[in-house]
C-alpha cells in the first residue's frame, strides 16, 4: 500500500509559533506572511524577511518580530540542551540538524496532525497500528530521559506549559485513537486551526450525555435487529446487510438530531445496496410492514405499472421527527445498480430543493449526504467528477456530507487489488476535504463526527467525509460464501462480536444502560417486526399478480399552442439584442446582436440561435425559469449562442436574457466542467424536483454524450418506468455529416433509438430554426413531464438554407413531419429523412428540378405520429416509392428503428439509402465524405427497379458508400 508522504516541515512549525504569537489571526485577514508561508518560495521569503529585521526590526510585522527576537535568542543558546540529553549521544538526526528542542516540539505537533492517523485503531478487526517511524522520538531527537522535561506546547488544545509526555499523550489521544483525521492538506489554513481547535478541545473523545448515547445503542439495536430478522425470516433473500456497519444508522441518527439547530431543514440522501433496507426503515421511517410485503414472492412494484426495480434500489421521502419534536424532511434518491452514479443525481436534487426553499446563497437549509462503498468510491470515476462539482457556480450545493461504509472489501476484492492509495477516501484529498476515518466499532466516536461534519458543513459549506472502518459480517449478500476466497478474514469476523455488544459493554460499565433496559430495547423491537410481518402477510394474501399492457401516452402527439405573437417577438427581439449603454462588446458579437433584432423584427430570416434566444425568452417572461448546463454553453461551442457578452475593458458579463423583465423566470445558464456524467447526472438530479423549469444539459458533441451512457440507460430513459420519477430534462446534442470525420459526427441516434418504448421520451431531429422555437416551447409548457432528446445542427446553425421566417414563430406549433415545401401532392416517389440530410435531398431536387419526388422530414422520429405520416403520404400517389435516406451509416441513425416500425405504418416497403454499415461513425477524408454523401443523394433519386424490403434492403447494386470506399481504393492504388 502506498504511505502518505506528507513532509513533516519544518514551515508549519513556523506557522505553529505564527499562530503562538497571534492566536487571533484568521484566515479572512490573513497577514501577507501566513499567505506566503506555505508556498514554495517560503524559504527565501523567511530569509528576505529576516535580513530585513536585522536592519530595521521596525520594517516587519510586529508577529515576525517577535518569532526573530525569540529565534535569534535561541540562536544564542549552545547546546546541551535544557533537557535533552540522550538524543545527543546518537548524534543530530539529518531531519532535524541542530534544530533547538522547542522547535523540535513544533515539528512534532505538526508531524502528529499530519500523519497520526497512520498510527489510530481504525481496523475493528485489525491489530494495533504498527509504529510509524516518522512518528518516533527519536526522529525528533527525543528519548524518554526526555518525556518529563517542560516545554511550551505550541497550539495544541489552547496551549502553555506541558511535559513532552503529556504533549504524546495529548496528540496520541487527539489523532491516534479511534477517530484518525488527514486535515493538514487543506490549503486554506482558517479551515485547518478550526479543525484542529476542535479536535483539540476535545481530544476527539466523544461527549454525548447518557441519554444520547443511550439512543445511540437503541440504533445500533434496532439496525443489526432488523437485518437478524430478515435473516432468519426471509432465508437467502438477497438484502446486502449493513451487519458489521450498523453504526451508519447510529451515525445518520445523529446527523437528524443536529439538524434543526443547525439550521437544516431537508436532507437528500443517496446511497447505493449495502443497508439500503436499514436506512429506510431505521433513518427515514419507512414501515416494516411495507418493507416486509416487497420481500414477498408475489410483491408487484406498485411503480408505473409494475417495471419497478427492486427494493434495494428503491427511494423514499417522509418528515421524520426529532427528539425535540422538531421536523427533518428526508428523500432518498432511487438507484441503478451502477455504484455511485446517483451521486451528481443527488447533487442536482439538492440544488433544486434548495432553490425551493429560497436557499440559494448559503445553502444552509438543504444538506446533501452520500453513502459510499469504499470500493466504489475509490473506484469510480463519476465520484471524482462529482467532487470537482461541489465549489462551482452553477453545481455547488453548499458542500456533501459523505460517509463511507468502508468494510474493507468489495464484493471478493480486497483493498490491495483495488486501490493504489492506502485510503479508499484518496480522491477526497485531491479537492482539500477534510477526511476523518473512525473506527466502526466505536459508535459514539463516529456519532461525534458527524456532528463535527454536519458543523462543518454549515460553517464552510464544503465537502466533508467520514470514512467509517467497520467489516461485513456474511458474503456480498445473503446468497454468497465469503469463505470461497476470504477464509481467514471471516474466521475472524465469525468470532468478532457484534458493535452492539461492545457498545452495551461500554454503556454497562459507565452505568448508563441496565441489562433489563437493553432487553427491553430489543423485545420492543422485535414486537414491532414481528406485528409488521403478521400485516404484511395480510397484504400479500391479497396480491393478485397479473400482467399490465405497456405504457403508453397518446398525449405526447396532441399539439400544444406554441406560436407566440408578432408583437411580442419583436418585443423580445430588443430586449434579447440590448445591452447597457455603457457596456463596450466585441463588434462581431454586437452584429450578431443587431441581426437577432432585425430577425425578430421580420426583416431578415431567423437563424438558429436566434429562434433559441427567443423561445428561451418567451418563456421566461411567462414565468417559466430555464437552466441551461454544457461545456461551453454560455458562448455555444460553435458561437452560435452569445448568451453572455462580455466587456471588452473589464470583461464584466452581461446576460441579455437576464434582464428581459422585472418580473422574469430565472435564466440560468453555466459552462460545466469538463464531464459529462456527472454533469448530466446532475442537470437529470436537477431536473427531478424542478418539473416547473426547463432544464437544459447539452453535449459538446452528441458524440460525447456516450460518457454519460450510465445516467442515460439507468436514469433518463427508465427511471419512470422503474421508479415512477419523472424529469422534464431536455439534450441538445449536436449531430450531422460534415465530413470532420469519425469523431463529432454522430450524437447516436441509434442508441437513443434503441431505448425508446412505451412513450417515455420524445427523439428529434428539427431542421428549422422555427421548429426547433416549437420544440423548445412545447417541451416546457406541456403538462407531460418527459426527457427530450434533440439533435441540434452544427454546420446549419450559419446555413441560409436552415432560416426560418419570423411568421413562422407567430403561427404554428411543433411539427413532428415536415412536408415538402414545393412538392407538395402527387409524387411518384416519396424520400422520407431526418435531419441535415434534407437539405443536401432539397439542393438536389432543386437543381434538378425534380417534380415527382418529395421530401418528407420526421423532425419527431419518437414517438411517431403514424397519423400525420399516413395523412401526408396520402397527397401522394398510392404508388410511390418509399425511401428512406440518412446520412449516416446503415447501422446507426434512424434506419434500423423505423426499418421495424415505418412498413406497419405505410403499409409497404421502404427502400434504405445511405452509407454502408461501418464500424466507425464516419470517414477520416472530407473527400471521401463528399463523395459518399453526393451518391447517396443521387441513388436517392435515381430510379430503381425493384424497391426492397426492409428485411432484404440490399438492392443488388452497391450502396453509395462502398462505390465511394472503391473509388478511395482504386485512386490509393494509382
Ligand atoms: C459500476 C458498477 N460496477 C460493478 C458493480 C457490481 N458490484 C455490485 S456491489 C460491488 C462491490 C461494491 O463494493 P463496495 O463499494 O466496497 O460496497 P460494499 O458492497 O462492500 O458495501 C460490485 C463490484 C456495480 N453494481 N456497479
Ligand atoms: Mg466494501
Amino acid at each position: 500500500m502506498a504511505s502518505s508522504n506528507d513532509p513533516t516541515s519544518s514551515r508549519d512549525s513556523a506557522l505553529d509559533i505564527l499562530d503562538r504569537l497571534n492566536p487571533n489571526r484568521t484566515s479572512s485577514s490573513p497577514s501577507p506572511a501566513l499567505g506566503r508561508i506555505g508556498h514554495p518560495g517560503n524559504t527565501a521569503f523567511l530569509e528576505e524577511l529576516h535580513e530585513a529585521w536585522k536592519t530595521d526590526p521596525s520594517s516587519v510585522d510586529p508577529t515576525w518580530r517577535a518569532f526573530f527576537e525569540g529565534f535569534e535568542l535561541g540562536c544564542q543558546l549552545r547546546p546541551p540542551l535544557r533537557s535533552t540529553s540522550a538524543t545527543i549521544k546518537n548524534g543530530p538526526s539529518p531531519e532535524f540538524g541542530n534544530v533547538l528542542p522547542q522547535a523540535r516540539i513544533y515539528n512534532l505537533l505538526f508531524a502528529y496532525r499530519a500523519l497520526g492517523h497512520t498510527l489510530a485503531h481504525l481496523d475493528p478487526l485489525g491489530l494495533t497500528p504498527e509504529e510509524n517511524s516518522d512518528l518516533s522520538l527519536s526522529t525528533f531527537r527525543f528519548t524518554e530521559a526526555d518525556l518529563d522535561s517542560i516545554f511550551d506546547s505550541g497550539t495544541l488544545g489552547g496551549g502553555g506549559p506541558r511535559t513532552l509526555r503529556e504533549i504524546l499523550s495529548f496528540l496520541k489521544q487527539t489523532y491516534c485513537d479511534h477517530i484518525g483525521v488527514e486535515f493538514m492538506h487543506i490549503m486554506n489554513f482558517a479551515i485547518r486551526r478550526w479543525l484542529r481547535d476542535r479536535m483539540e478541545r476535545t481530544r476527539n473523545q466523544p461527549s454525548f450525555s447518557p441519554e444520547q448515547q443511550r439512543r445511540i445503542l437503541e440504533k445500533i439495536i434496532a439496525a443489526e435487529s432488523l437485518e437478524r430478522f430478515l435473516h432468519t425470516r426471509y432465508v437467502g433473500q438477497k438484502r446486502f446487510s449493513l451487519e458489521g456497519g450498523e453504526t451508519l444508522i447510529a451515525v445518520l441518527d445523529t446527523l437528524i438530531e443536529a439538524c434543526p439547530t443547525s439550521g437544516v431543514e431537508e436532507v437528500v440522501i443517496g446511497m447505493a445496496h449495502r443497508g439500503r433496507l436499514n436506512v429506510l426503515v431505521n433513518t427515514l421511517g419507512k414501515s416494516r410492514r411495507k418493507l416486509f410485503t416487497e420481500f414477498h414472492e408475489n410483491y408487484v412494484p406498485e411503480t408505473v405499472l409494475g417495471d419497478g426495480d427492486v427494493k434495494y434500489h428503491l427511494g423514499y421521502e417522509n418528515e421524520v421527527s426529532t427528539s425535540t419534536g422538531k421536523k427533518v424532511r428526508l428523500s432518498l434518491a432511487p438507484n441503478p445498480s451502477h455504484l455511485e452514479a446517483v451521486n451528481p443525481v443527488v447533487e442536482g436534487k439538492a440544488r433544486a430543493r434548495q432553490r425551493h426553499r429560497d436557499d440559494t446563497v448559503k445553502r444552509e437549509k438543504v444538506v446533501p449526504v452520500l453513502i459510499h462503498g469504499d470500493g466504489a468510491f475509490i473506484g469510480q470515476g463519476i465520484v471524482a467528477e462529482t467532487l470537482n462539482l461541489s465549489r462551482l457556480e452553477g453545481y455547488r450545493t453548499g458542500g456533501t456530507i459523505h460517509i463511507i461504509v468502508n468494510n474493507q472489501i468489495a464484493f471478493t476484492t480486497l483493498p490491495d487489488d483495488s486501490r493504489s492509495s492506502r485510503y479508499c477516501t484518496a480522491p477526497g484529498k485531491a479537492f482539500g476535504i477534510p477526511i476523518f476515518h473512525v473506527n466502526g466499532d466505536d459508535p459514539l466516536a463516529a456519532a461525534s463526527i458527524i456532528q463535527l461534519a454536519l458543523d462543518f458543513r454549515q460553517k464552510f459549506h464544503e465537502d466533508i467525509i467520514l470514512d467509517i472502518v467497520c467489516y461485513r459480517r456474511h458474503g456480498h449478500n445473503e446468497g454468497d460464501e465469503p469463505n470461497f476466497t476470504q477464509p481467514t478474514l471471516y474466521s475472524e469476523i465469525d468470532a468478532h462480536p457484534p458493535v452492539s455488544r461492545l457498545l452495551a459493554r461500554k454503556l454497562l460499565d459507565a452505568g448508563i444502560i441496565t441489562e433489563k433496559e437493553i432487553e427491553k430495547i430489543r423485545s420492543q423491537i422485535s414486537t414491532v417486526s414481528e406485528e409488521a410481518l403478521q400485516e404484511s402477510r395480510q397484504v400479500v394474501s391479497k396480491i393478485q399478480p397479473r400482467l399490465h399492457p405497456p405504457l403508453s401516452c397518446p398525449e405526447l402527439l396532441q399539439e400544444v399552442p406554441t406560436a407566440v405573437p408578432a408583437k411580442k417577438i419583436a418585443e423580445l427581439g430588443v430586449s434579447i439584442s440590448t445591452i447597457p449603454s455603457d457596456f463596450q462588446i466585441n463588434n462581431k458579437i454586437r452584429k450578431v446582436l443587431d441581426t437577432r433584432r432585425a430577425m425578430a423584427a421580420g426583416t431578415t430570416p431567423l437563424d438558429w440561435g436566434c429562434a433559441e434566444h427567443l423561445a428561451f425568452a418567451s418563456l421566461l417572461t411567462s414565468g417559466t425559469p430555464i437552466r441551461l448546463s454544457g461545456q461551453d454553453s454560455r458562448r455555444g461551442t460553435f458561437s452560435h449562442r452569445h448568451s453572455a457578452v462580455y466587456d471588452l475593458r473589464t470583461r464584466a458579463r452581461y446576460i441579455p436574457l437576464k434582464n428581459l423583465s422585472k418580473n422574469q423566470a430565472s435564466f440560468c445558464v453555466y459552462n460545466s466542467p469538463l464531464s459529462e456524467a456527472a454533469v448530466l447526472g446532475f442537470d437529470y438530479g436537477y431536473s427531478l424536483d424542478s418539473p416547473e423549469m426547463l432544464v437544459i444539459w447539452e453535449a459538446q458533441f452528441g458524440d460525447f454524450a456516450n460518457g454519460a451512457q450510465t445516467q442515460i440507460d439507468q436514469y433518463i430513459t427508465s427511471s419512470e418506468s422503474k421508479w415512477g420519477t419523472s424529469s422534464r430534462l431536455t439534450l441538445l446534442l449536436p449531430h450531422g455529416y460534415h465530413g470532420q470525420g469519425p469523431e463529432h459526427s454522430s450524437a447516436r441516434l441509434e442508441r437513443f433509438l434503441q431505448l425508446c418504448a412505451e412513450d417515455n421520451m420524445a427523439v428529434t431531429y428539427p431542421t428549422t430554426p422555427a421548429n426547433y422555437f416549437h420544440l423548445i416551447r412545447r417541451q416546457a409548457l406541456r403538462k407531460i413531464i418527459k426527457p427530450l432528446i434533440v439533435l441540434t445542427p452544427k454546420g446549419l446553425l450559419r446555413d441560409t438554407r436552415a432560416t426560418s421566417p419570423v411568421t413562422d414563430l407567430t403561427r404554428g406549433a411543433f411539427q413532428e413531419i415536415l412536408p415538402d415545401p414545393e412538392v407538395t401532392k402527387g409524387a411518384q416517389r416519396v424520400i422520407l429523412c431526418s435531419g441535415k440530410v434534407f437539405y443536401d435531398l432539397q439542393d438536389y431536387q432543386r437543381k434538378n428540378k425534380i417534380t415527382h419526388t418529395a421530401i418528407l422530414r420526421l423532425e419527431q422520429i419518437y414517438p411517431l405520429h403514424a397519423k400525420k405520416l399516413t395523412e401526408i403520404l396520402s397527397r401522394h400517389s398510392p404508388d410511390a416509392e418509399i425511401i428512406w435516406c440518412q446520412e449516416e451509416s446503415e447501422n446507426m441513425g434512424a434506419w434500423a428503428h423505423l426499418a421495424l416500425r415505418l412498413p406497419a405504418v405505410i403499409k409497404k416497403p421502404v427502400r434504405y439509402v445511405g452509407r454502408d454499415a461501418s464500424s466507425s461513425p464516419a470517414t477520416g477524408s472530407l473527400i471521401i465524405h463528399t463523395l459518399e454523401q453526393n451518391q447517396l443523394i443521387e441513388e436517392a433519386f435515381a430510379s430503381h427497379p425493384k424497391a426492397s424490403t426492409p428485411s432484404s434492403k440490399k438492392t443488388g447494386t452497391p450502396t453509395a458508400a462502398s462505390k465511394a470506399k472503391s473509388t478511395n481504393k482504386r485512386k490509393k492504388k494509382k
